[in-house]
């Protein structure tokens, strides 16, 4: 066993390459043995292990800056850089993250999790290193080198990045990790005429030869490896994407087998030497070496561990699906009705529709801006476009639906998966912004479903009209709630008390409300719930709450600027409006904070937001007792420079 021994880069540098492979099997076992046991990113990191190894050769980090692209493929950098034991609390609160991160390494430069970032991070550092003099070709010997996944290169900021970085001829090393896939295959040409490539085995089963042979020639170096590629620059000029990255001032070579140590290390070393930015073009295999992962349709990208059922148990049909089975059934009734992700089409349920609509469906790639202004000009063009995207990913097109779609009044569904507290991936994955970006779009009507008996109800309502709407939904559905839905853009009043206090809560938190009156004993009869269903807030639920003493909207978005900030502005318009008192009020949300990885429920917990969070909330009201404030003071950052 050799990975017992290694505890930082240092301790692979001398390994020859039978030990190399040896230890890229034993990886592998380890990755899978952690991965299946916490849950976590599984195919992506099966198949980066020979290209890491050989980064770690290579370079000399963190002296050397290693950047990730998307960041959930950095499970094999982390067992070399000395975190190996800590993979027992894989995403757990205490133990690693799931993406690289400042605080527990020296070698995790950036926190990367959203994706398309690594090139501007790889600019910015390529520039202040170079302004050190401490760049490579500039005075020192640092080296800046990031791994982009062929799915991240489909998101616009690489592009951006890539014709910066020409254009100034910055030095990088960009090793394009090209496995021709994101969740599903890739969807870009570029991607398509690197797909040539693979599937042209000769090509590169020849030119891994060829380059082998030229290695070898004592003497020759460098030399042979630039004069290899202008021997076969013909050939690369009929099938590859070269003329691409060159013609934007970034070298390209490649491609090469990404599971050859030795092949990516002369790549490398070459590379290293290039005064200015180059690609480095990795043929790899997603979910290599455990044949679930190649079987799957999604190469195990996102191992979940199975849920255990007890035996009398009928597993829960979760939002998504919900979701998936409504927007089938609307597009059967209305062919007008188009579906578009961000390369997200399994995990926001969108497979059935693209098998069954396959001209009506678009993956956009990873490119939640595009995906939003094609939807814009899709509606203005008569269609009616559901765009399906993760709530956290919705930041990223905040802009795109503000002036393209909300300026126009433009009538686009925008479909928030993952809201909430999402938990294991951390402060960068949680849905905790979609309600107030969308209240900072004025016309944008924002649908809460508290149970999955509403999501084709109010699908159907925002298909209905002729103005911006979202539909906000959480990955977990409620245990508990009565399960009845509501109509249009009405609030939905589940239990009435006795006046002294309304409870309107929002989405998936109406469940945490219903179960904690359930357990509150004879102070349950003096509160009203109200499922706010829709935001703009039911004015006739407004009306209604004034006659209470004490309204407490709860929320699982941020506490600021959210949903309960406009019922509670709402009210006291209405209030003063009318001469009526303005009851005293709370608002219960997720504090202003970057809340770490953790299971969800235990991070609704930490907030107050579980059912015994709310009950206290509901009761500390009651008894007139002061709310809990929650102090999350930011944590302290390292400085790498
Ligand atoms: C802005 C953004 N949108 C969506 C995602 C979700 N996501 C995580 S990984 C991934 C696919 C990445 O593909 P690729 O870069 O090729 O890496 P691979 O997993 O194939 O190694 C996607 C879409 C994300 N991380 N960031």
């Amino acid at each position: 066993m050799l990975l017992p021994s290694i505890n930082s880069p240092e301790d692979i540098k001398h390994l020859s390459y039978p030990e190399l492979n040896d230890l890229a099997t034993e990886i592998r076992e380890f990755v899978i043995a952690a991965v299946t046991k916490t849950g976590g990113h599984l195919g992506s990191n099966l198949g980066v292990v020979e290209l890491t190894l050989a980064i770690h050769r290579i370079f000399s980090s963190p002296r050397d800056v290693v950047l990730w692209d998307t960041g959930h493929q950095t499970y094999v950098h982390k067992l070399l850089t000395g975190r190996r034991d800590d993979f027992e609390r894989l995403r757990k609160r205490d133990g690693i993250s799931g993406y690289p991160n400042r605080t527990e390494s020296e070698h995790d430069w950036i926190e990367s999790s959203h994706a398309s970032t690594a090139l501007s991070y790889a600019h910015g550092l390529s520039v202040a290193i170079q302004q050190r003099g401490e760049l490579i070709g500039h005075g020192g010997n640092r080296r800046i080198v990031a791994v982009v996944g062929d799915g991240s290169l489909t998101g616009g900021m690489t592009f951006e990045a890539l014709n910066n970085l020409g254009h100034h001829n910055q030095r990088v090393v960009i090793i394009l990790n090209d496995n021709g896939r994101s969740y599903a295959p890739t969807v870009s040409k570029l991607s398509e005429s690197l797909t040539q490539l693979r599937l042209n085995q000769t090509y590169v089963s020849t030119t891994n030869r060829l380059r082998e042979t030229l290695r070898k020639i004592p003497g020759l170096g460098r030399l042979a490896y630039l004069g290899f590629h202008g021997v076969t620059s013909v050939v690369r000029e009929m099938v590859t994407p070269h003329t691409f990255f060159e013609n934007l001032g970034v070298r390209y070579v490649g491609p090469i087998d990404g599971h050859d140590i030795s092949s990516i290390e002369s790549a490398l070393t070459n590379a290293a030497e290039w005064d200015g930015p180059i690609v480095v073009h990795l043929l790899t295999e997603k979910g290599r070496g455990y044949a679930p992962a190649i079987s799957d349709t999604q190469k195990l990208h996102d191992y979940k561990i199975p849920a255990k059922l007890d035996d009398d148990e009928v597993p829960v049909v979760s939002f998504t699906e919900s979701f998936s089975r409504a927007l089938l059934s609307e597009a059967s009734k209305d062919d007008r009705v188009v579906a578009l992700t961000a390369a997200m089409a399994g995990p926001t349920g969108l497979m059935n529709f693209q098998l069954q609509f396959p001209t009506r469906f678009f993956d956009v790639g990873i490119a939640e801006q595009h995906e939003m202004t094609t939807a814009a000009g899709m509606a203005m063009g008569g269609l009616k476009p559901v765009v399906c995207v993760y709530s956290t990913f919705f930041a990223r097109a905040f802009d795109q639906a503000n002036l393209d779609v909300g300026l126009l009044g433009l009538p686009v569904v925008m479909v928030f998966d993952r809201a909430g507290i999402t938990g294991d991936d951390g402060p960068s994955h949680h849905g905790i912004l979609d309600m107030t970006l969308c209240l900072a779009i004025p016309g944008v009507t924002i649908f809460a479903p508290s149970c999955i008996e509403e999501v084709p109800v109010m699908l159907a309502s925002a298909l209905a009209l002729d103005t911006p709407t979202a539909i906000r939904f959480p990955k977990t559905t409620p245990r508990h709630i009565d399960g009845q839905s509501g109509v249009g853009l009405n609030a939905r009043k589940i239990k009435q008390g006795d006046g002294s206090l309304c409870v309107i809560a929002v989405g998936k938190m109406v469940g945490h409300a219903f179960e904690a009156l359930e357990d509150m004993g004879v102070d349950a009869s003096r509160v009203t719930l109200f499922d706010a269903r829709v935001i703009p807030p039911d004015p006739a639920m407004i009306t209604e709450a004034l006659t209470h003493q004490r309204v407490l909207t709860i929320e699982d978005g941020v506490q600021h600027g959210g949903a309960g900030a406009l019922i509670l502005a709402r009210l006291r318009t209405q209030a003063q409006a009318t001469g009526m008192p303005v009851p005293t009020s709370r608002i219960l949300g997720v504090p202003r904070a970057f809340l770490q990885h953790n299971t969800p429920d235990a991070l609704l917990a930490e907030i107050g937001l579980d059912i015994a969070g709310v009950r206290q909330a509901m009761q500390r009201f009651l008894d007139d007792v002061p709310a809990l404030e929650l102090e999350l003071p930011l944590a302290p950052r390292p400085t790498f420079l």
